[in-house]
């Protein structure tokens, strides 16, 4: 089993939901997304972001900053930002159950602990058991408790760099950030209106990227950039990264069996 090829593919808040309309979700989307998973057969890790599922809330009681009693509520905040995702969460496993394919869901947050220098993984064996038995495991972006009394927010990005550095068994072969958008968008030459879709990255460009400012989301996590600085962190274990639409019919599916599709790739 060791060394196994495996994939990691997160399903981004973008995607999924309407980032600017509470626990919405797009449910023709998910379906045809689901349908593209299973058509593809390939071992794979799913992961979703938080959408307008678990920003709104964790960004209403400051859950990201760790604990402050001066936000009313606070604790209560972080048990509903919980719950929030977990309901999201469950629309998605049944989406899959209710095409009889196998998954488990992992509660991101009983799964990660951070001290005051980095976060932990606590159930790597859980979840290479759960794909030992071919069944898909779903996390989420999640509360993130921590030991020293406080919490923050885990992301969805933040939970792919701690499975690319601490899963054992499985190889990750390359990481896919499915979202409502082609890939990043970055600033062409002449003039404000000109800009382009970034095709190819290398990791030594990703800093030096002039990024276009495009619609502003409520996102805790940093949005565009966070992203840009989570795949940062997984490039150090030389592992391909592409970004996609998966609002475009076939492009996760395609993506999965390394077809060429119009996206940004990054390279190690
Ligand atoms: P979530 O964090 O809820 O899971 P996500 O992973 O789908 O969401 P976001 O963090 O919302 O992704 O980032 C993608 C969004 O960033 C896109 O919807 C896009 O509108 C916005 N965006 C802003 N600037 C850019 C840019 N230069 N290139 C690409 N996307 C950009
Ligand atoms: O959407 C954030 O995860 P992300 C999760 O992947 C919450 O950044 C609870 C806001």
């Amino acid at each position: 089993m060791v060394g196994q090829k495996l994939y990691i593919l997160k399903l981004g808040g973008s995607l999924l939901t309407d980032k600017q309309k509470p626990e919405s979700i797009r449910y023709e989307i998910l379906t045809r997304i689901t349908q593209e998973i299973i058509n593809t057969k390939e071992k794979l890790i799913l992961i979703h972001g938080g959408g307008s599922f678990g920003h709104p809330l964790a960004k209403k009681y400051k859950i990201f900053d760790g604990l402050d009693r001066k936000v009313v509520d606070q604790t209560l905040g972080l048990s509903r930002t919980h719950y929030a995702m977990n309901k999201f969460n469950s629309l998605i496993i049944k989406s899959f159950l209710d095409n009889n394919f196998p998954v488990l869901p992992i509660q991101t947050s009983s799964s990660f602990i951070q001290d005051s220098r980095q976060t932990f993984s606590q159930a790597i064996n859980i979840i290479e058991a759960t794909l030992d038995l071919d069944i898909m495991p779903i996390l989420y972006g999640d509360i993130l408790l921590s030991m020293d009394g406080s919490f923050s927010i885990i992301s969805g990005d933040q939970i792919i760099f701690l499975l690319c550095r601490d899963l054992k068994n499985y190889k990750v072969s390359k990481v896919i950030f499915a979202m409502d958008v082609d890939g990043i968008y970055i600033k062409g030459k002449k003039n404000e209106k000109d800009h382009k879709l970034a095709e190819i990255i290398h990791k030594k460009e990703l800093n030096d990227l002039e990024l276009v400012k495009m619609d502003r989301k409520i996102d805790v996590t940093g949005g565009i950039e966070g992203k840009i600085k989570a795949i940062e962190t997984i490039l150090e274990f030389e592992i391909p990264i592409q970004l996609i639409n998966g609002l475009k019919e076939g492009y996760i599916y395609n993506s999965l069996k390394n077809y060429s599709i119009n996206c940004t790739t990054i390279l190690p």
